[in-house]
C-alpha cells in the first residue's frame, strides 16, 4: 500500500532477518484499529473493560519481569565510545547489531510483523519527524496509535524521502537476561528486543522523541527534552507557557493538566503536554514548543478525581489501561484512585486479588494510555504546527530537604547549572532502588542520546542565540519537614508557584538575591484559602536554605561533575561561583 522505496527495502531486510510468518501494513484507520482489538482480545493480548463504564478501554498485563524501563540494559551505541558519554551505557554499534541480531533471528517466526508508520509533531509542522516501528506486538501498534499520530498521515508526511527513524521491536521471548534497548543515533536508528513494556517498546516515545532526537536536536540546533508543557490564561484572555523538566513520576502529568484554585478567579491552565517538548528558536529569538506526541502514558497510581480531575476524564474512553486491577465490574482500580478498592479483583499479575492480601493491586508503575484531545484542559494550540511561546522553565525533582519551593536562576548560564545539578529521589517508573537522591540533570539522565557534557554545552549554546530566553526555575513540590511530612500541599496549589513565576516574567514581582538564585518574598506567595494548611511560618521554612544540607549537595554536585571528561568551562565556573556566594 505504501510506496516508498526506501521503507520497502528496509522492511524487507527487517523481515528477512527476524522471519515473521505475516507483514502487516499500518494505515491508522478505524476498521484497522477494530480488527487489531478483536485480535488482541481472542488472544488474551488485552481484555475488553466494561464498555458501558469505559467505553473503547481496554486492559493489559504485561509479564512480570517487564514492568519498567530497563536502564542497566539501554544502550547509546555510537561510534566513539566518547560521545555516548559518562552517564549512558554504549556498546560499540558493530557488536550491538551482532548480539541483537541473533536475538532478533527468527523471533517473528509464527508471528505477524506491523510495519507502523508514525509521525512525532503536529501534521504539517516544521518540528515534525517521521519514524517506521516495526513490532510483532499488537499491544505497542494500539498503544502506537494513541501516542503518535499513526499511519498513513506518516507516510505521507514522509513522501519519497529516506529521512525516517527506523525502529525495530520485538517481544522475542521477553526473557531478561537478553533484553536491550540499542540506539544508534548516527544510523537513525532502534532495536529494542525480548520486553513489552511501554517506554522500552513505544519507539516513538523515549527512544525516538528524546534519545534519537536530543542527538538529532545537537546536530541541528533545537532541543528534544523530558519537558511538560503548559500555558496559563490570566483574567484578561492572555497566556503564557511554561516548560518543566521533572524526572519520572514525579508529578509532570499533574502539574501539566492543573486545575486552579478557588481564589485564582479567571485564570485557567490548559496542557499542551505531559512528557516531552521539542523546541526551536522561532524568528523573534523567543524558545518555541510542541508535543510530538499524540496521548498520555501517564502513571496510575495517585490519580485521582482529587490529585488529577483532568487526567482522569481523559481516562473514561479509548485508554489502555496497563498493570493495574481489573473490578468485578470489569473496570479498573488502582492504589490512590481515591475511591474504596473492590472487595476483590485481579491484580496486576492476574491473580485474584483483595485488599487484605498486605499486596499492592495495581503496579507502582501501572499506567494509562490515552488520546491528548480527550484532556478537558487540552490547549487550543497544542498542535499548533509553530509550537507555543515558552516563557519560563522549570526544573524540579523530589527533594525532602535541600531544595526550596522555588527559586529563579540569576540568568540562562546559572539556569543551564540548576538544571544541570537538578537531583530526586527515584521512583518506581525505572527499575532500581526506590528513594535514594540521584543526579539528573534536567531530567535527562536517562533519556540523551549523547554525551551529557556536549548536551550542557548544546543548552548554553542555544542560550546563546535566544534574544528572548525563558526564565529559569526551580521548584520542588516534595520538601518535608523533620517528621517527613510534606510541607507543601502540592497538585493544584502548585499553581501559586506558577503565579509568581510568571510574575516574575512580567517584571511585576520583585525577589531576595541569594546564593542559589532569586528567592520570593514570602508575601509574593499568595496563601489565600490555603492559611490552615500553610502558615508564613511554613512557607518561609519552605523557602528556607540549609547552609550544612547545601554544603553536601554541593559536595554531590562536584562529584557528578568529576565524570565527566567534555564538561563546559561555564559550568565548572557556575560551581566555583556557587562556593563563593555560599562562601564554602
Ligand atoms: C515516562 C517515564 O514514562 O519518564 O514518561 O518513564
Ligand atoms: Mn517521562
Amino acid at each position: 500500500m505504501y510506496t516508498n522505496k526506501a521503507v520497502q527495502e528496509w522492511v524487507e531486510e527487517m523481515a528477512k532477518l527476524t522471519k515473521p510468518d505475516d507483514i502487516v501494513w499500518i494505515d491508522g484507520s478505524e476498521e484497522e484499529k477494530k480488527r487489531l482489538e478483536e485480535e488482541a482480545v481472542s488472544t488474551g493480548e488485552l481484555t475488553e473493560l466494561n464498555q458501558k463504564e469505559l467505553p473503547g478501554c481496554l486492559l493489559h498485563r504485561t509479564a512480570v519481569n517487564d514492568v519498567a524501563r530497563v536502564e542497566h540494559r539501554t544502550f547509546i551505541c555510537t561510534k566513539d565510545k566518547e560521545d555516548a558519554g559518562p552517564t549512558n551505557n554504549w556498546m560499540d554499534p558493530k557488536e550491538a547489531y551482532g548480539k541483537l541480531g541473533k536475538l532478533f533471528d527468527g523471533s517473528m517466526k509464527g508471528r505477524t510483523m506491523y510495519v507502523i508508520p508514525y509521525l512525532m509533531g503536529p501534521v504539517g509542522s516544521p518540528f515534525s519527524k517521521v519514524g517506521i516501528e516495526l513490532t510483532d506486538s499488537i499491544y505497542v501498534v494500539l498503544n502506537m496509535r494513541i501516542m503518535t499520530r499513526m499511519g498513513k498521515v506518516a507516510m505521507d508526511t514522509l513522501g519519497n524521502s529516506n529521512d525516517f527513524v527506523k525502529g525495530l521491536h520485538s517481544k522475542a521471548q521477553l526473557d531478561e537476561e537478553n533484553r536491550y534497548i540499542c540506539h544508534f543515533p548516527e544510523d537513525n536508528t532502534i532495536w529494542s528486543v525480548n520486553s513489552g513494556y511501554g517506554g522500552n517498546v513505544l519507539l516513538g516515545k523515549k527512544c525516538f522523541a528524546l534519545r534519537i532526537a536530543s542527538y538529532m536536536g545537537k546536530q541541528e540546533g533545537w532541543m528534544a527534552e523530558h519537558m511538560l508543557i503548559l500555558g496559563v490564561e490570566d483574567p484578561n484572555g492572555n497566556v503564557s507557557y511554561i516548560a518543566g523538566a521533572f524526572p519520572s513520576a514525579c508529578g509532570k502529568t499533574n502539574l501539566a493538566m492543573l486545575i486552579p484554585p478557588a481564589y485564582a478567579k479567571g485564570y485557567k491552565v490548559w496542557t499542551v503536554g505531559d512528557d516531552i517538548a521539542w523546541m526551536r528558536i522561532g524568528e523573534d529569538g523567543r524558545l518555541w514548543a510542541v508535543n510530538p506526541e499524540a496521548g498520555f502514558f501517564g502513571v496510575a497510581p495517585g490519580t485521582s478525581m482529587k490529585s488529577n480531575p483532568n487526567a482522569m476524564l481523559t481516562t473514561r474512553k479509548n485508554t489502555i489501561f496497563t498493570n493495574v486491577v481489573q473490578t468485578p465490574d470489569n473496570t479498573v482500580w488502582w492504589e490512590g484512585i481515591g475511591v474504596d478498592p473492590p472487595q476483590e479483583g485481579i491484580d496486576w499479575k492476574g491473580n485474584p486479588w483483595t485488599p487484605e492480601s498486605g499486596e499492592k493491586g495495581a503496579h507502582p508503575n501501572s499506567r494509562f494510555t490515552a488520546p491528548a484531545n480527550q484532556c478537558p484542559s487540552i490547549s487550543p494550540e497544542w498542535e499548533n504546527p509553530e509550537g507555543v511561546p515558552i516563557s519560563a522553565i522549570l526544573f524540579g525533582g523530589r527533594r525532602a530537604r535541600v531544595a526550596p519551593l522555588v527559586y529563579q536562576s540569576f540568568d540562562w548560564e546559572h539556569g543551564v547549572f540548576v538544571g544541570a545539578t537538578m537531583g530526586s529521589e527515584t521512583t518506581a517508573a525505572a527499575t532500581g532502588k526506590l528513594g535514594v537522591v540521584r543526579r539528573d540533570p534536567m531530567a535527562m539522565l536517562p533519556f540523551c542520546g549523547y554525551n551529557m557534557g556536549d548536551y550542557f554545552g548544546h543548552w548554553l549554546e542555544m542560550g546563546k542565540k535566544l534574544t528572548h530566553p525563558p526564565l529559569i526555575f526551580n521548584v520542588n513540590w516534595f520538601r518535608t519537614d523533620d517528621n517527613d511530612n510534606f510541607l507543601w500541599p502540592g497538585f493544584g496549589e502548585n499553581f501559586r508557584v506558577l503565579k509568581w513565576i510568571l510574575a516574575r516574567c512580567n517584571g511585576e514581582v520583585d525577589a531576595l538575591e541569594s546564593p542559589i538564585g532569586y528567592l520570593p518574598k514570602v508575601e509574593d506567595i499568595e496563601l489565600e484559602g490555603i492559611e490552615d494548611k500553610v502558615s508564613i511560618d511554613r512557607l518561609s521554612q519552605l523557602l528556607e536554605l540549609d547552609e550544612d544540607a547545601w554544603k553536601d549537595e554541593i559536595k554531590s554536585q562536584e562529584e557528578f561533575f568529576e565524570k565527566f571528561d567534555r564538561l563546559p568551562k561555564e559550568i565548572k565556573g557556575q560551581l566555583e561561583n556557587l562556593k563563593d556566594r555560599f562562601g564554602f
